[in-house]
């Protein structure tokens, strides 16, 4: 069921509405400068489709004062038009039968591609998509159990129906065929998880694997575990926020929480994922070179490193 294997779609999404602080529209041409894009057409031989630009759909962002908080959502018209946008250019590549890959941003966006892939391998294959969410934080806060207002804590909300909205400019044009089961929703990496998010995860048993459960199980058995919930022959979204990542690794992300991943457990995830040969699309998020400079291009490293293991960079 698989897209024909040597064609990518790369978006690239400048865009940082989704919390407060500036810089991570920065990471796309980031990530491109470190010679991301190259790789993957020389290394890895994949078939590039990318329209050379990074996206920030400034023309589709309504001005601030035009852009009131709503049920407690900071820049929601905002948020809702880039991601609105986004899943229909992620849908036309995902539809062409592509691999998707976005560089975000922050991880408000995975609302616009997880609704696209979700659409289009409906339409294509027939099939539900399963989403991987890498992460420190679960991103399920509804608008009304989130704390900050920000809307890159409550992208999982919206795409399983949890958090719903009539409003056609804030969110209401998300589909039920855009959305994902919470059955078929795995976390790992855990360890930043709000009061309210963990009462969720609990009351609608969402799979979860925190960071004490890579420590209990190693991250070989977690990722059996994870992928086994999953089952084969379930077309996967892997969204792969870069805090899920020890701040040794990854200082320069906008929420960095201390106790995360190795360079090597990120790197694991993602070609364990690939080895399943069901991942379709590949979100890498909330790099912010411009926190932590001196962490930057590590930080970038460590990124363009995780996308190469989800595309099939291989060790030996
Ligand atoms: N759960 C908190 C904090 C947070 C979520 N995602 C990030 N931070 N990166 C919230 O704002 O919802
Ligand atoms: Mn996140
Ligand atoms: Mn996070």
């Amino acid at each position: 069921f698989l897209p024909t294997r040597n064609d990518i779609g790369v978006v690239a999404v400048g865009f940082s509405g989704g919390q407060c602080k500036p810089g991570v529209d920065a990471a796309p041409m980031a990530l491109i400068e470190a010679g991301l894009i190259t790789q993957l057409k020389t290394e890895l031989e994949f078939n590039v489709h990318h329209d050379d630009t990074v996206h920030s759909y400034a023309e589709h962002i309504p001005p601030v004062a035009e852009d009131p908080d709503h049920r407690n959502m900071k820049r929601p018209r905002a948020v809702s038009a880039v991601t609105q946008q986004l899943a229909n250019q992620v849908y036309e590549h995902a539809s062409a039968g592509r691999f998707v890959l976005t560089l975000g941003g922050d991880h408000s966006i995975a609302i616009g591609t997880v609704a696209g892939v979700a659409k289009a391998t409906r339409e294509r294959l027939g099939r539900e998509i399963a989403l991987i969410w890498v992460d420190a934080h679960a991103d399920i806060n509804t608008p009304e159990s989130s704390d900050s207002g920000n809307i890159h804590g409550m992208p999982v909300a919206f795409l399983t129906g949890l958090a719903k909205e009539e409003r056609k400019d804030v969110f209401g044009w998300l589909e039920k065929d855009m959305l994902v089961s919470k059955s078929k929703l795995v976390y790992i990496g855990l360890r930043d998880v709000d009061r309210g998010e963990k009462k969720i995860l609990r009351e609608h048993g969402i799979r979860a694997f925190s960071m004490h459960d890579i420590d209990r199980h190693g991250i070989g058995k977690i990722m059996d575990m994870a992928l086994g919930w999953i089952g084969t022959d379930t077309p996967i979204h892997l969204s792969f926020d870069v805090d899920a990542l020890d701040p040794m690794w990854a200082p320069s992300t906008g929420t960095p929480v201390r106790g995360g991943l190795t360079l090597r457990e990120g790197d694991f995830i993602a070609e364990c994922v690939h080895a399943t040969g069901s991942l379709v699309a590949l979100d890498l998020v909330e790099v912010n070179p411009s926190l932590e400079i001196e962490g930057a291009s590590e930080t970038v490293r460590a990124g363009c490193s995780i996308v190469r293991c989800a595309l099939g960079d291989t060790l030996l």
